[in-house]
């Protein structure tokens, strides 16, 4: 297959502006860019199928830009935003790149001869001099246009908060960049989700004009959606970011795991680099046998595997199995509390793990059981676990050895009844 074939198969192209640009791609090296604002301190999953996308190229033998937003995430690109972005402080901008750096690094490489380049616009856009601009760059854009896109429509027409002539600007901005790369890089291509289709072809418009009727060339990939229509990469708690410090491994990988069937076979086209016999073959298992769920375990690991490398894959895996009574030494502390992060806990001392107090009086005292006779009827009939180990005898007492890790024990009564006993 080539490269265009693979991303067509895979349902990675939304939009491209020629069509020839498939054969191109197999003739000769591209350098292409594809853009990233620094508004919050992580990448999320969003992000992600534009980072793979730059993959796939490099991977074909291009070589990928990945462009930080230094000086455009300081004006806010109001392309299908309803409403006027909050503007950041420039530390702000500062630390988020930094953090969004430290993930882009692990997804592409940046050695051999088409290593992967960093760029960030704040080095050239905080050298123009605004008159300058104006004359030289501001001439070619035509406002009449600017206001006929659809994608900044909506802030146009809402009269009470409209778009600041900060937001308005942003497109020549991104434009500039296009020249920039464009001029440095020999970069032809610019990707990025369909929403940045007009931002992208003012830069190719603006390199027309500039540079003797040079052609670039843009390819949108799609903007995530799930069968049912509702949002994709969000859950309670908000996005699904690629930082562990805000979406810890276990819940990342809980994410994959938990796609619809409808869904899971085109998650694995867009997120993983599994072949295609591969995807067929899952694909075929999501219609014969669904309830395994082999295509969403295997989306989970490839993609946490991905973002957050094997021992974390191992661990989020290894916790997964807990809820279903699977073993929880050598869980971390931190595994445990996301895994029962929904179960009920109750606090006691630690002095209750001095040997001397029996279990049955400790579920009693907690609203475990309903009565001691409860616990002992249970216990009888191997329906009560310490740990996901069955409690086999009456007197068993607590005890520092009755901890599973950190100070939680974890107490299940039946299939799938756990509480939590945190000892402070
Ligand atoms: O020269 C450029 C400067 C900035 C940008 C692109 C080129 C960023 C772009 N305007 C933007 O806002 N991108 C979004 C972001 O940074 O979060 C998202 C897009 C999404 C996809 C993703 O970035 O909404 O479609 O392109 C990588």
């Amino acid at each position: 297959m080539t490269l265009f074939e693979e991303l067509s198969w895979r349902g990675l192209v939304n939009q491209v502006t020629h069509p020839e640009l498939a054969e191109l791609l197999e003739k000769e090296r591209f350098t292409l860019y594809c853009g990233f604002d620094p508004t919050a301190d992580s990448l999320h999953i969003g992000h992600l199928v534009q980072i793979i996308g730059l993959r796939h190229f490099q991977r074909a033998g291009h070589t990928p830009i990945a462009l930080m937003g230094g000086a455009t995430g300081m004006v806010g690109d109001p392309v299908w935003k309803a409403e006027e972005r909050q503007l950041i402080t420039s530390d702000v901008v500062q630390r988020n790149i930094t953090m969004m750096e430290i993930q882009l690094r692990k997804f592409l490489d940046f050695s051999g001869k088409n290593a992967a380049i960093i760029a960030n616009n704040a080095d050239w856009l905080g050298k123009l001099r605004l008159v300058t601009f104006l004359r030289d760059i501001g001439k070619h854009f035509s406002v009449n246009v600017m206001l006929s896109r659809e994608s900044v429509r909506a802030r146009l027409e809402d009269r009470e908060h409209g778009i600041s002539y900060t937001e308005f600007s942003y497109q020549l901005l991104q434009a500039y960049d296009f020249l920039h790369l464009y001029d440095e890089y020999q970069c032809r291509l610019q990707t990025g989700g369909s929403d940045q289709w007009g931002n992208i072809v003012a830069g190719m418009d603006l390199v027309r004009r500039l540079r003797s009727g040079a052609s670039t060339f843009a390819l949108t990939l799609p903007l995530i959606t799930k069968a049912d229509g509702t949002k994709f990469g969000k859950t309670e708690s908000g996005n699904v970011w690629l930082d562990r410090e805000k979406t810890s491994p276990y819940n990342f990988y809980q994410f994959w795991i938990n796609q619809a069937d409808v869904d899971v076979v085109q998650y694995l086209k867009y997120f993983t680099f599994l072949p295609q016999e591969e995807i067929g073959a899952l694909a075929q298992q999501v219609e014969e046998a669904p309830h395994r769920r082999a295509a969403q375990k295997a989306l989970a690991a490839e993609v946490t595997r991905m973002v957050h490398g094997e021992t974390d894959l191992a661990e989020a895996c290894r916790a997964s199995q807990a809820m279903f009574g699977g073993d929880l030494s050598g869980l971390s502390e931190a595994a445990l509390e996301d895994v029962f992060s929904e179960v009920p806990s109750t606090e006691l001392p630690k002095s209750d793990l001095s040997g001397d107090r029996l279990l049955i009086d400790v579920l009693d005292q907690c609203g475990i059981v309903k009565s001691k006779g409860e616990a002992k009827r249970l216990i009888k009939n191997g329906g009560l676990y310490l740990n996901n180990l069955r409690v086999e005898a009456e007197d068993v007492k607590l005890t520092l050895q009755s901890l599973c890790t950190g100070n939680i024990a974890v107490v299940r009564t039946g299939k799938k009844n756990y509480h939590l006993l945190k000892f402070t």
